[in-house]
This record gives structure tokens, sequence and C-alpha cells, in this order.
């Protein structure tokens, strides 16, 4: 009697279990390449900060001949905790600094140069400013992350075999002394060394000895591994922009893709290299007396955020200390009313209120339905069944509302899936047409002129595989003209 009861009991729950898992259907299959946790991570900091500083500060050059004497870097005032403390207030989440630019010189005393600060008057010699930025950044919580350059015009082993080696073990310096890097930002400048030599780069010792060193950290360069260049300097990543690309067979430099292809990634690329956008907020890289005045307008930096991060790329915004060592007034204050812009741009979300509905959703399985649009959380999203390669969300904000951005963002976890989109809304007697777009990524912002409606439509056209979307916002952002 008992023994029956136990498995009258037992079979009942299995049942349960069977119709509580079967209503659920599993989640969708990864699409093509995908991040890795750590892409994930670097991804989500969207905003962060590179610092150009050298002797080209001093002698007001962007590219050093590496012929400089050591002597001129001397900073008055040098305080790495300034640059992190503005570099927080800017809402920024790290900062990266040119540890070694095109002009062999050495932020820190390295013992494989003999053209570094230690050969410098700033300190007498004593001072070692990648210990000072990264204990800065560790104080004012960013990351901190080092540029180097292959490119070395000072080195005497510059051409010659050993320099590979010589560079490796520099790499290998700087990332086992500072504690973590977030990233590792190689230049694929290639010019001329002393007497015009050129150097064939050993990439793979380079890539080994950032990971045996820094696993996590995402290496930079023209085709990754971890993160690529965007294909130019002004803060314009692709509309169109995948993060996938085809890396095989491609170089950093000279042996890199097209810059066109840089700027818009390649659908079901093999490799993700997601964009990052590197860009300054002055005319040069290096500070110089006379751009003061030509520090970015904010409305130009707001125009590179929208090109940038609302593309489905990173900031890195370069912000050059001046010769005293500290970042000048223009650029801190920009960077201050530019956090406010961004702030004040994104403040209220109109979807959050809103009831948003879909035409199609996974298994109509609430686990993957409209409400993760909304909730804040990352690893929550709505998709729809494997075959259902397009599909509409429907934002019904239950009255008029006024309205001129949309933030879109893709559950890259999956992959990058979706390939064109477009927007509508509702005038009362039908839909109106807003843009038809192309990828999503990450994260997608449209700019738009101002509409008032009740109603907006997101139409997921084409897809690679099902949607997968985990954010969908819809604000009102104040114009901003200076
Ligand atoms: C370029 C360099 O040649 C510039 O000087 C600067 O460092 C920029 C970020 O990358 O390749």
């Amino acid at each position: 009697m008992k023994y029956h009861l136990f498995r009258k009991i037992t079979r009942m729950y299995v049942i349960v279990i069977f119709v509580l898992v079967g209503c659920v259907p599993a989640p969708p299959a990864p699409h093509g390449a995908v991040p890795d946790p750590y892409q994930i991570e670097w991804q989500k900091m969207e905003y962060y900060m590179f610092v150009h500083f050298s002797p080209n500060t001093f002698t007001d050059v962007e590219w050093g001949d590496g012929k400089e004497d050591p002597k001129v870097f001397y900073p008055t005032q040098l305080d790495c905790r300034q640059w992190a403390a503005i570099a927080k207030a800017a809402g920024m989440k790290g900062i990266i600094v040119t540890a070694k630019h095109h002009d062999g010189f050495c932020l820190w005393p390295s013992k494989y140069s003999t053209h570094t600060v230690r050969e410098s008057l700033w300190k007498d010699g004593k001072g070692d400013i990648l210990r000072e930025l990264s204990d800065a950044c560790r104080e004012y919580g960013v990351k901190f992350g080092v540029y180097l350059s292959p490119w070395d015009r000072n080195h005497p082993t510059y051409g010659t075999a050993e320099y590979n080696q010589v560079f490796a073990n520099t790499l290998n310096e700087v990332l086992s002394s500072y504690g973590e890097i977030f990233e590792q930002w190689f230049d694929g400048a290639n010019g001329e060394g002393p007497d015009g030599r050129m150097q064939a780069y050993d990439w793979d010792l380079f890539h080994q000895t950032v990971y045996r060193n820094q696993p996590q950290a995402i290496i930079f360069s023209d085709v990754g591994p971890g993160c690529r260049w965007m294909g130019n300097e002004r803060g314009v990543a692709g509309e169109t922009n995948w993060s996938t690309m085809n890396v095989e067979g491609f170089e950093p430099g000279r042996g890199a893709p097209s810059t066109r292809i840089l700027n818009s990634g390649e659908q079901d690329g093999k490799a993700w290299v997601p964009a990052e956008t590197d860009v300054s907020i002055r005319p040069g890289w290096f500070y110089s007396a006379s751009t003061d005045d030509r520090v970015k307008s904010l409305a130009k930096l707001m125009d590179i955020y929208y090109t940038s991060v609302g593309r489905n790329s990173n900031l890195l915004l370069n912000v050059p200390p001046d010769r005293r060592g500290l970042i000048h007034p223009n650029d801190s204050a920009r960077l201050m009313e530019f956090r406010r812009a961004i702030e004040e741009a994104f403040a209220v979300d109109l979807a959050k209120d809103a009831r948003i509905t879909a035409d199609h959703t996974r298994g109509k399985s609430s686990r993957y339905g409209t409400k993760n649009l909304t909730d804040g959380k990352f690893d929550t999203y709505w998709t729809t069944d494997d075959h259902q390669l397009s599909a509409s969300l429907e934002i019904d904000f239950g009255k008029m509302q006024t309205f001129n951005r949309l933030l879109l963002q893709e559950y890259i976890p999956l992959g990058q899936r979706v390939k064109t989109f477009s927007v509508e809304y509702w005038d009362g007697g039908g839909w109106q047409s807003v843009t038809n777009q192309t990828t999503i990524g990450y994260k997608r912002i449209l700019r738009f002129p101002t509409i008032t409606a009740q109603k907006l439509k997101v139409t997921i056209v084409e897809s690679l595989a099902c949607p997968a979307l985990n954010r969908v916002g819809v604000f009102n952002a104040p114009d901003i003209d200076q």
C-alpha cells in the first residue's frame, strides 16, 4: 500500500516536471562566431579613455623619430590621480595609456631600453608612470589598459631578427608588473626603424606573451583577436556593423583588410572581433597648446557617441595630458558636459511603462516574452521559434508620447543575428515609416526627427537565425546644437 502511494506520488512529480519543461522550449542555439565571456564584459564597458603622453607632448609633434633627448620629458605637476578622477567623473570605465609610442620612449623604467622615464629629468629618473597610473585606476575603480607600439624608431635592434624577442620581453615586463590589464592595444603602424630598416612582426609570440600574463585581456589590432580597429579616426563606425569578420590570412597594419571592411565587419565572418572606435577630443593625439581652443564641441562628441556606441562599437576617447602632466581644464570641462548630455538623453525610458507585444514569441512562452526587453537584465531576452526569422514588436505607450531616439540591443552571447529591421509609428490611421536599417549588435541607437505618437513598431525583417533582443528603449533627447 505504502509502496503504491510512493509510486503514485513519484509519477505525479515526473508528469508535472515533464509538463513544465515541455512548456518552455530550450534557448536558441548560438549563431556563427560568438563572443567569449571576456569580450562580453569588455563590450559592456562601452566608453573609456585613451591617454597619449610621451616626449611628443613636449616637442609638439605627433610622431617622434626616437632621436629626442629623453630629458625633454619633464612634466612639472604630473598627477595620474587627476586623470583617473576625471575618467571616473566622466563616466568612463577604463584608461589605456601609450606606454610606448612609435618613438620608443617607455613611460616606465624598462630594462630593455635606454630611452625611458629613467633617462628623463622627471623625478630625477626615479619615476614610473605605469605604476602611478595603475595605482590611480585601482583607487578610482576604473580599469587599466596599455598601448604598446611594435613599431619602434629608437630601439637599436629594430629591423633585426632579435627585435621580436626584445618587444616580447618588453611586453612581458609591462604585463607582469602592474596588475590586471583589461586591454592590450597594438598599433598597426609599421614604418621604418633606425637606418630605414623594416620589421616583420611575430604576432604569435606577442599574443602568447599577452595571454600568458593576462588571459582576460582584450587584444586590439586591425584584426583583433579581441577587438578590431573600425577603420578611421573620425569616430564614425559603419551604420552596418557586424562584430564578425574573417581574419584568417590577414595581419595588423599593411596586411589588414580594407578600411571599408574594418568599418562594417562581415556578415557571417568566422571570428568575433567587435569594433572599437578610437578618436581624439582634440585634432591631434598628443597635447599641443595650439589646440587648446579646438577641443571638440559637445555636439560633435554627441555625434561621435551615436556613431560609435550607437553603432555597435565601444568608444575609446583620447584625452591627452598637457606639459604639466595634467588634463587641461578645457578637456575636462567638456568631458563633464558630455557625460551630463548622455545622461539627459537617456534619463527617461518611455518603453518601460509601455505595453510591448510581439507577433511571435518562442514557444509562446513568457520565459522568452517581451517583458525581457525592459527588465534591465542582460541575460533575459525576447526571441522567436527557430524557423521564425522575421517578427514585429509593437510598443504601445497608452497615450501620445514624444520621442526621437530608439535603442535596441541583441543578446550577443547567441551571436549577432539581425540583418535588417524597420521602424514605423502609428499616426492614428496607419503605420508611417521612420527608417529602414541594417544591423543591431550589442547596441544600436537611432536618432530621428521628433515624433509624437501612441505606438511605435520595430520589425525585424531579416535575421540570420531567430532574433534575440534583450533591450528596447525609447527616449526623447534634448537637442544639442553646439
Ligand atoms: C595610430 C598612431 O600612428 C597614432 O600616433 C595614434 O597613436 C593612433 C591611436 O594610432 O596608428
